[in-house]
């Protein structure tokens, strides 16, 4: 625990106190809203005072009320060429905390979403292993099982960012993500069941739909935290992500999450399918291209304020927060700008994090109603600093797709409204 109370009590009357000294505008503002007379809201007796509220019989599963109606995910037209083999993204610029909800968790699929019964689901484990194995679904039910918050991000998330900023939201720009508590089985005991031969140095993974989305993984990854996921924020996964189990692998590009997984073969080499060679290998800025980059750098992003979520206050205390993540361990701070990256101040990360899950930071600012240039910038805990996207192209040019984690620019106008933009 590292957000003790007299540390928070503290810093909030310091900022509280700051407040009045640098905006006796905002005081008065303030007082102005309170001195405006009877508030019929307060006063008078409202609709949903007067009768009844819904019985406990009225919703057997519970969706979000209609005023959040907004709150979904959404594509990008030009990206969804057939919505079969096409991608959406999560909300991220309305959510808050670090858990996604599974109904707004981005979905890419390549041959869209299967419905596969528990009854119906069966694991194989074959290859370079000892003896040939078939799990059920009540079979995997009987493993000691875990529970771990990881974030999963596709590998394309911020991909069509390379050339310019173009599309404009935190939704679009970084919402091929979700952050979800799943419960599982460690493959490593899977493996250990079929027992791993001594040649056998690789897994083949695919899933159950027509697409099999095949990839090879280290069998050392495989040994050390891939989860045999059946749960996803306490509840069964849904089809989207991969009803009844999916493939968690911590830190690594989504594309290496195999839903519906089906099979895992012990291998001695990598297979080269291809998800992991025409694509999820990154063009490089002399034209050739890099493959075998799982693990997803350390990256941040503003969700609020930004061109989905405006400012709709006028000046003086403005929340500024974001997400941050790291696939090589936990984030140990996230430096935030209003200026462009002349000036950074850090931010304040919630506490309870988890190695390979979404950070929530924020920074209480004190908005003199100016323009901004506001960014993010996170520090993991190897030590690695999110890059800027000029150090970015220099390695990686402007044709690439994959693993685009520098750091974003939102300009935010004295109306409060947001744009995505580049500072060079
Ligand atoms: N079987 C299967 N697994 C799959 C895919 C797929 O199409 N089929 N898509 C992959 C890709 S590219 C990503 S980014 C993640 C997306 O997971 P989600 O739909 O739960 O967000 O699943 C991966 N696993
Ligand atoms: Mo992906």
């Amino acid at each position: 625990m590292t957000d003790e109370p007299e540390t928070k009590g503290t810093s909030r009357r310091a900022f509280l106190r700051g407040t009045a000294a640098a905006s006796a505008g905002l005081v008065a503002a303030a007082t102005s809203v309170r001195a405006e007379g009877a508030d019929p809201l307060i006063t008078e007796i409202q609709p949903w005072a007067q009768g009844f509220g819904d019985g406990v019989d009225a919703t057997p599963y519970g969706l979000p009320i209609k005023f959040e109606s907004d709150v979904v995910r959404r594509n990008v037209s030009w990206l969804t060429a057939d919505v079969i083999s096409s991608i959406n993204f999560t909300p991220i610029h309305a959510l808050d905390g670090t858990i996604t909800p599974q109904g707004c968790a981005f979905e890419r699929h390549h041959s869209g979403a299967i419905e596969l019964s528990k009854d119906d689901y069966r694991l194989m484990i074959n290859g370079l292993v000892d003896t040939p194995l078939v799990f059920t679904y009540a079979d995997l039910e009987r493993f000691p099982r875990e529970s771990h918050v990881y974030f999963l991000e596709c590998a394309a998330n911020t991909g069509m960012e390379w050339a310019g900023s173009q599309l404009n939201g935190s939704q679009f720009t970084h919402g091929m993500i979700h952050n979800m508590e799943y419960t599982g089985i460690p493959l490593r005991l899977l493996l250990e069941e079929a027992g791993v031969k001594p040649e056998g140095k690789w897994i083949f993974v695919e899933g159950a739909d027509a697409s099999s989305n095949g990839r090879s993984i280290p069998l050392e990854k495989a040994l050390d935290d891939c989860l045999v996921a059946f749960k996803a924020n306490g509840e069964a996964l849904r089809k989207e992500h991969g009803y009844p189990v999916r493939l968690c692998v911590p830190g690594w590009e989504g594309n290496m999450w195999v839903k519906w997984l089906r099979r895992v073969e012990v291998t001695e080499n990598a297979v080269e399918s291809r998800e992991e060679t025409s694509k999820y290998t990154d063009t490089l800025e002399n034209g050739t291209s890099r493959k075998w980059t799982w693990v997803m750098d350390a990256k941040s992003v503003i969700t609020a304020p930004s061109p989905q979520a405006p400012i709709t206050h006028g000046p003086g205390p403005l929340v500024i927060t974001g997400l941050a993540w790291s696939g090589r361990g936990t984030i140990s701070r996230v430096d935030v700008t209003v200026d462009g990256g002349k000036t950074w101040k850090t931010a304040r990360l919630a506490p309870h994090s988890h190695d390979k899950a979404l950070h929530r930071f924020y920074l209480d600012h004190l908005w003199d109603g100016s323009e901004m240039l506001i960014q993010s910038r996170a520090v993991d805990s190897t030590g690695y600093v999110q890059p800027t996207k000029t150090e970015l192209r220099q390695v990686r040019g402007v044709n690439s797709v994959y693993h685009n984690n520098c750091i974003q620019t939102w300009w935010v106008k004295s109306t409060g409204e947001a744009e995505n933009v580049e500072v060079s």
